[in-house]
């Protein structure tokens, strides 16, 4: 039997949004708890993760309250290592496939995120990385995705989905508000860029998963975009 499971988060966090995309989508029980990561609970850091960052997952354990956390849980921090820990929980949700070459295609996946996409677009949203860059991601990312199936590997929702969803429904934002601490128009610049031919693949694919409903139900456009605005306002 499954044990409780807890998720610290902020709702303004593209890596909490990834962990919630996975439960959601795996019909997982769990008790959401907001972290205000501008002002941590002392007992957050000290009792959840010495690191301080959401999201991170208490599992197992007496049922306590979150603010209120068990030592004897145990705690499980990084978004794409819970990720892989609530396919491992769920292995008939299809958050990982179960054949050996597509669970690598989703790992290749849900690595490349990181790499050449997630960390290209914060830079670039917080004025310290390049334009190029952000579309040299979205050219490696279409590389990837595979003919026909709807998702990004293969013709299910998995982890690879869930990975780069949040940061999928961010470039939306930053091309339609062009909020950012970029210079002034090179956000809608970007959203211009993108509907050429040439990344009309990424764009259907970006258009399907940013239509789930688990992506509607998990991400508050107004506020990211209100947050964008402020966090990473041009001085
Ligand atoms: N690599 C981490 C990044 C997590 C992260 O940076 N979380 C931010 C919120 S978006 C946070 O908790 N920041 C608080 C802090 O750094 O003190 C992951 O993938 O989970």
């Amino acid at each position: 039997m499954l044990e409780q499971l807890t998720l610290y988060l902020h709702k303004l966090s593209p890596y909490s949004q990834k962990a919630e995309l996975a439960l959601i989508e795996a019909n997982a029980p769990y008790k959401g708890y907001q972290i205000d990561v501008f002002n941590k609970p002392e007992w957050f850091v000290s009792k959840v993760n010495p690191v301080g960052k959401v999201p991170t997952v208490a599992y197992g354990g007496p049922n306590v309250a979150p603010d209120d956390p068990s030592p004897s849980s145990t705690k499980i921090a990084e978004s794409n290592v819970i990720l892989e820990f609530l396919a491992d929980l769920y292995p008939d949700s299809g958050l990982l496939p179960k054949d050996p070459v597509s669970r690598a295609k989703v790992r290749s996946f849900v690595d490349a995120n990181t790499k050449h996409f997630e960390d290209p677009l914060y830079g670039f949203i917080a004025g310290r990385g390049s334009y190029e860059d952000v579309l040299n991601g979205v050219e490696f990312i279409q590389g990837l995705l595979g003919e026909g199936g709807d998702f990004a590997v293969g013709d299910h929702y998995t982890i690879a989905d869930a990975c780069i969803s949040p940061h999928l429904a961010r470039l939306m934002v930053i091309t339609e508000a062009d909020s950012g601490k970029f210079a002034v128009g090179m956000g809608s610049k970007l959203g211009e860029e993108l509907k050429a031919p040439k990344f009309a693949k990424f764009m259907k694919y970006a258009d399907r998963v940013l239509e789930r409903p688990s992506l509607k139900q998990t991400f508050d456009k107004e506020g990211v975009t209100t947050f964008f605005k402020t966090f990473y306002a041009r001085t």
